[in-house]
C-alpha cells in the first residue's frame, strides 16, 4: 500500500499537484457538513461512521468528533485558507463501520484529488484521470465514465477501466462485463464552494476519490485485502521498498 501510494503521489506531483495530509480524527463540519451532507444525511448514521468520545451526531451541546470516513476534510481546510487555483491530492487512512471480509475493511487507504480554477471543465477531469490510470496500469487501458451520485459533486461519475485480467473480453473478476470500477469523481458541488467562501459563479473544479487497497488488489493480484494488514513477510518481501 505504501509502494502504491507513493507511485500515485509521484504521478500527481509530476502533473503539478501538491500532496497534503490532515487529521484522522475529524470534526463533523469538515467530514460532512462542508461537503453538502446535512445532519439527516444517511452517511452520517452511527451504523456507518465511527464516532468518538461517545459523541453522537444528534447531541447539539458539542460538535461530534469522529474517525474520518474520507480524506475530504483536508481539501476543505486547504480551501478555507487558500484562494484558487488549487491542485492538491490528499492521501491517508480512512475509517468506516464495516465488518472485515475479503473486500471490506474498517480501515483503508484513500487518495483524493481536487483541482479548482476558472474555466475548469469535466473534460479536464476526464483527461487527467485517463492519463493517471494509463500511467498506473497498462498504457493501453480503456477508461469509461458512467453517471453516478455523490453529495459533494454534481455531475458525478464512476470510473471504470478495462479489466486488468481479461483485457475486456470478460472473466470472473469483472463478472463478464469487461470493466472494473476503480474510482469515483465529479465536478465539485457549488454548495462546497459556498461553505469555504469561494465564488461558485466564478470558479469550477473537479474531484476524485480512490480506495487504494482495492487498486492494490487488482494491480498486484492480491485476493484478500486483509493480507495488507497481516504483516506476513512472505507477502511483504515480494515488494521492494
Ligand atoms: C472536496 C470535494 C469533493 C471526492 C470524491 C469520490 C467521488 C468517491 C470513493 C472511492 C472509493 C470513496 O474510497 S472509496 O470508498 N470516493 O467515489 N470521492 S468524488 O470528492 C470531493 C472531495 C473533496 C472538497
Amino acid at each position: 500500500l505504501t509502494v502504491l501510494r507513493e507511485e500515485i503521489e509521484t504521478i500527481f506531483t509530476s502533473l503539478g499537484f501538491e500532496i497534503l495530509q490532515g487529521p484522522e480524527v475529524e470534526d463533523d463540519y469538515h467530514n460532512f457538513e462542508a461537503l453538502n451532507m446535512p445532519p439527516e444525511h444517511p452517511a452520517r448514521d452511527m451504523q456507518d461512521t465511527l464516532y468518538l468520545d461517545g459523541s453522537i451526531p444528534t447531541a447539539s451541546d458539542r460538535p461530534a468528533t469522529l474517525l474520518r470516513t474520507h480524506t475530504s476534510g483536508i481539501q476543505i481546510r486547504y480551501m478555507e485558507t487558500h484562494e484558487p487555483p488549487v491542485r492538491i491530492i490528499a492521501p491517508g487512512l480512512v475509517y468506516r463501520r464495516d465488518n472485515p471480509d475479503v473486500t471490506h475493511s474498517p480501515m483503508f487507504q484513500q487518495v483524493e484529488g481536487l483541482l479548482v480554477g476558472e474555466n475548469v471543465t469535466m473534460a479536464d477531469l476526464k483527461g487527467t484521470l485517463e492519463c493517471f490510470l494509463r500511467l498506473l496500469f497498462d498504457p493501453d487501458t480503456q477508461v469509461m465514465f458512467r453517471p453516478s451520485f455523490f453529495p459533494y459533486t454534481e455531475p458525478s461519475a464512476e470510473v471504470f477501466i478495462s479489466c486488468v485480467f481479461c483485457k475486456g473480453s470478460g472473466c470472473s473478476v469483472c463478472k463478464k462485463t469487461g470493466w472494473l470500477e476503480i474510482l469515483g469523481s465529479g465536478m465539485v458541488h457549488p454548495a462546497v464552494f459556498d461553505a469555504v467562501g469561494y465564488d461558485s459563479e466564478r470558479f469550477t473544479g473537479w474531484a476524485f476519490g480512490v480506495g487504494i487497497d482495492r487498486v492494490a488488489m487488482l494491480k498486484y493480484r492480491v485476493e484478500d485485502n486483509r493480507s495488507f494488514y497481516d504483516n506476513d513477510l512472505r507477502l511483504l518481501e515480494q515488494f521492494s521498498y
